[in-house]
């Protein structure tokens, strides 16, 4: 199996999941680049700039247009977009490991960022999945969620924050397919390192043109924490019920991590209720373009996109504190 090794990048090659054997390609993370401190205790979330959000949308949305028009599993519209993304976190100070694996008879690549520093015992993790259908660019399922938590590890690093717990973001592959590459993610760790998990942040559609707002119901902890945010912006939000088990929180639900996240909705049709609460369309899907050629840089609401991209950043500061 090949792999190119860049940079202090060194390889670590094992045999994990059924799936395939799994090629782990880490970067060595430049001490240099981490700035001054701030104490976790005093540390409040900066603002996610929607601009900057919407900035690595377009980069994936050029990348999709580069590459037959989607950024799906297998893809050179895939690889190119972790690349992207990679980069990014490698300039910023990240310690980052791509993990190979093999999906439908190709190849598919999850990409891990560990922030240097907190305690390597209690690890929070944010993650989203990277990849697209083929039928489109999937600018909102899921570039939305993967640039909000790059725009908040980015964030991280601009602050230098030093929260307690170790943070750890993640772009995952295959998702599309059925969450393989965060179950292959999963099931390759230890016992021992998945006890480390403390919560499993997942953001999967997060910018949806006719948006709901809504919070996944798993860890009660996970789940106030996010509606607290919401309720100082005076916005309300319902449980997310109908993503259960149809995204990447749900293997490490299964394997017994505290799980939850945000979503603005999919095909699902928007009642006259939630219009009324949440403004928007009613009788219309929260996302028309779900999984359709559609789903643009122009299948973004900004305000949803703004509003949970801030949010994240609230959790990711509050839970790793
Ligand atoms: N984002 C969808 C999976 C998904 C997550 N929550 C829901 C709720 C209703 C429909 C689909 C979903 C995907 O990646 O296809
Ligand atoms: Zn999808
Ligand atoms: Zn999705």
């Amino acid at each position: 199996m090949k792999f190119s090794v860049s940079g202090r990048a060194a390889a670590v090659c094992a045999a994990t999941s059924a799936l395939s054997a799994v090629m782990l390609l880490t970067n060595g993370a430049t001490a240099g680049a981490v700035t001054a401190p701030t104490p976790s205790a005093a540390a409040a979330a900066p603002d996610i700039s929607v601009a900057n959000v919407k900035a690595h949308l377009a980069q994936l949305q050029s990348i999709a247009t580069a590459n037959g028009g989607n950024r799906a599993h297998g893809s050179a519209g895939y690889k190119a977009s972790l690349d992207y993304v990679k980069a990014k976190l490698d300039a910023a100070g990240f310690t980052t490991t791509v993990q190979q694996f093999t999906s439908s008879g190709r190849t598919g690549y999850n990409l891990i960022a560990d922030w240097p520093g907190g305690d390597a015992n209690r690890v929070l993790m944010a993650g989203s999945h990277l990849d697209s259908v083929s039928a489109g660019p999937g600018i909102n399922d899921n570039g939305s969620g993967s640039a909000a938590i790059l725009e908040t590890a980015l964030a991280v690093s601009r602050a230098g924050y030093q929260p307690a717990k170790h943070l750890r973001f993640a772009w995952w592959g295959a998702e599309e397919l059925g969450m393989v590459g965060s179950r292959s993610y999963v099931n390759g760790l230890s016992s021992a390192n998945r006890s480390k998990i403390s919560g499993y942040l997942n953001f999967d559609m997060i910018g949806s043109p006719n948006p709901g707002y809504f919070v996944y119901d798993d860890d009660p902890t996970i789940q106030k924490t996010f509606q607290d945010y919401f309720t100082g912006l005076g916005v309300s939000t319902e449980p997310e019920t109908e993503g259960d088990g149809r995204s990447d929180h749900a293997p490490f639900k299964n394997a017994g991590v505290p799980v939850g996240g945000l979503f603005s909705g999919a095909d699902y049709i928007k009642t006259a209720a939630q219009a009324s609460k949440w403004g928007g369309t009613s009788g219309r899907a929260f996302d028309a373009c779900y999984h359709s050629s559609c789903d643009k840089t122009s299948n973004i609401d900004d305000t949803a996109l703004d509003r949970n991209g801030d949010a994240i950043a609230y959790a990711v500061w509050k839970l790793s504190a």
